[in-house]
């Protein structure tokens, strides 16, 4: 499916990009921070150049995958449908991107034969000599934070010793599939959703159907948020993250694509919020803002970061048992 120099592939493919100016390597700070109250680990990117970005694409509504530049193609046939792309606008370099050939529609669930694809693409990207690892993400549906219509998977090298709380969740937790018995992990620390599973430690016993019997199982606890706020909430459009590594899968279902203090009603409240949107990278821990003074209010309280992605999920269910999931 993918050429086992495939790394190789993108790393000079993007160095000659960004050489050529194709690719636009956004400038960033970027600081770690942990959140006392939850433990989760953050790290965050100051990028204030990413705001003349979204004003020089903003006019344009064209689909930048549906005839993608030959200097972004790093493969242009993967598994006849698909095609590798850099990312022309990335934070992180070499932050590649898996489309689909023909326009699908990004509110559609992932396939068998994506997610096999997806986890591929990461077992040969990371390097465990190296330390190095990857996030594959899917923002699912408008609240998701995507921008993009057009089918894309997004694939991000994990900054140096960072641990997503995903990550030591599973720590030491063998493959399951969850049943009427068995709930997937939810860590009760954080305040937003989230589903998550640990995946097989060797490749070889991954498999399409053993993906597809997590993904489906973590979607379906995913989706009851959307008929149970049905109610509250009819504007809901059924919108989720999808978050993949070598080692775990895990499925957050969204509210909100961003916070926006002005629709708030509580703005008598004296706490500091975020006023920002956030993707599937958020919810690993990895932040990305435009504005120093987000970026303030991060550093003098990091447990903001868990107020927006409460007010951009749906509150922790961990507590509640297998039995009340209905959908
Ligand atoms: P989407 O799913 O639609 O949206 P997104 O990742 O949130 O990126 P967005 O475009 O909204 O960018 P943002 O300002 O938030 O993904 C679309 C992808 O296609 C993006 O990666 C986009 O850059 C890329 N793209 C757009 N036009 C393209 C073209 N013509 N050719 C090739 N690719 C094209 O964020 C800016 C960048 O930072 C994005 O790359 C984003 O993915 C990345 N990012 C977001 N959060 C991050 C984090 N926490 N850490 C590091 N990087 C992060």
């Amino acid at each position: 499916m993918f050429p086992e120099n495939v790394r190789e592939l993108i790393s000079d493919k993007y160095e000659k990009a960004v050489n050529n100016g194709d690719v636009k390597l956004i400038e960033a700070t970027s600081k770690k921070f942990k959140d006392s109250k939850t433990g989760m680990q953050y790290f965050v990117n100051l990028a204030p150049s990413l705001g003349e970005k979204i004003k020089s694409t903003e006019e344009s509504k064209e689909d930048p995958f549906a005839r993608p530049a030959e200097e972004l193609t790093v493969l242009a046939d993967v598994a006849e449908n698909y095609q590798l792309l850099l990312n022309k606008f990335p934070v992180v370099p070499e932050h590649s991107l898996l489309v689909t050939k023909e326009f699908q529609d990004q509110s559609s669930a992932l396939t068998p034969k994506e997610l096999m694809m997806a986890y591929n693409l990461v077992v040969k990207m990371d390097d465990e000599d190296e330390n190095l690892k990857h996030l594959l993400f899917y923002n699912c549906g408008p609240s998701s934070g995507s921008s993009q219509d057009h089918k894309h998977l997004q694939i991000m090298k994990l900054p140096n010793n960072f641990i997503p709380f995903q990550e030591k969740l599973c720590s030491g937790k063998e493959h399951f599939l969850p049943d009427f018995k068995t709930e997937p992990l939810q860590d009760a620390k954080v305040s937003f959703a989230h589903f998550v599973l640990p995946l097989p430690e060797s490749p070889e016993d991954v498999n399409e159907d053993l993906l597809a019997m997590c993904y489906i199982s973590l979607l379906q606890r995913a989706l009851t948020f959307f008929q149970d706020w049905l109610n509250e909430r009819p504007d809901l459009v059924k919108s989720y993250n999808v978050l993949l590594t070598k080692s775990w899968i895990c499925i957050v279902p969204r509210s909100n694509e961003g916070f926006n203090l002005d629709d708030q009603d509580d703005q008598k409240s004296n706490d500091p919020k975020l006023d920002m949107s956030v993707n599937a990278t958020g919810y690993a821990g990895l932040i990305l803002t435009k504005s120093q003074e987000a970026f303030d209010k991060i550093a003098d309280s990091p447990n903001v970061i868990d107020d927006l992605l409460l007010n951009c999920g749906f509150p922790n269910s961990s507590e509640q048992k297998p039995s009340e999931y209905n959908y």
